[in-house]
């Protein structure tokens, strides 16, 4: 019954939200600004994990949709119930009358965000909208990869991954950035904290600047990766152990090297 009636509520926000951003669209090249965002990131495999949603807008947001695919063969939304596809997520920016995520089918999460009565919308900004919690699979092979791709609703392709004004009466198309999920433990070499392919002595000048001067070139954190390219010894910091290690390395032969990231 819960399932039915989350599903009968999203159906009248798309249509709700269809009819508002069907009344004055805007070029995305006059919102330029206005960002809807994925990301990369790592899980192992049956790990659960966080897939945040990034939002910048030049407006007050009065709503927004999204829709975006991933792949099923990988990755998984975790649901509240088996019997509930709604997906158990709140608003990290703004407040909406309605805010509701959900597994619309197979590989394809859809979400909403719309003020009605109450609800303020989302003040203008930028940072995380909401995060959605997913899972990767058991059986997935490290070393492979899902895209996270926003795509248009099949009927109606100017409502889904929208923004619309606080009146309702703007609806604009913002930048959308995809992302990935990647699956297992993926670095590049350690120790290449400007990621050029190659451990050498500019990663030195680089990590000297950092660790002394410290607002200089951050060194490289992948996401597929659990530590920055630049911790020398693995330990989550970036130190002048780090710094020893790196001299010793590239200037003096010293042949230990660095860490491995995914060896735990
Ligand atoms: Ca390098
Ligand atoms: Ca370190």
């Amino acid at each position: 019954m819960i399932a039915k009636i989350d599903k009968s509520a999203a159906g009248l926000c798309f249509i709700v939200f269809f009819i508002l951003l069907s009344v004055s669209p805007v070029s995305a090249e006059e919102w330029a600004t206005d960002t809807l965002r994925l990301v990369e990131v790592n899980a192992y495999p049956g790990e659960n994990f966080i897939i945040p949603v990034y939002i910048a807008n030049s407006l007050v947001l009065g709503g927004y949709t999204i829709r975006f695919t991933y792949d099923t063969a990988l990755v998984e939304p975790i649901t509240i119930a088996p019997d509930n596809p709604a997906m158990a997520v709140v608003p990290l920016r703004g407040s909406f009358s309605i805010f509701n995520f959900e597994l619309a089918e197979p590989g394809v999460i859809a979400g909403v965000a719309v003020i009605f009565s109450s609800g303020t919308g989302m003040e203008i900004g930028s940072g995380t909208a909401v995060e959605l919690p997913f899972r990767a699979k058991s059986y997935a092979l490290e070393g492979s990869v899902s895209p996270l791709t926003f795509i248009p609703h099949p009927d109606s392709p100017n409502s889904s991954n929208w923004f619309s004004d606080i009146t309702g009466l703007i609806a604009y198309e913002p930048t959308r950035l995809g992302g990935s999920v990647w699956i297992g433990c993926i670095c590049a070499e350690m120790g290449d904290a400007d990621s050029d392919g190659g451990v050498n002595p500019v990663d030195v000048v680089l990590m000297t600047n950092y660790i002394y001067k410290g607002f200089l070139t951050t060194p490289i954190k992948q996401s597929s990766c659990p530590v920055n390219n630049g911790d020398f010894n693995c330990d989550g910091r970036l130190n002048p152990v780090d710094l020893v290690m790196y001299v010793n390395y590239v200037y003096r032969g010293d042949q230990t090297g660095p860490c491995d990231p995914c060896v735990e």
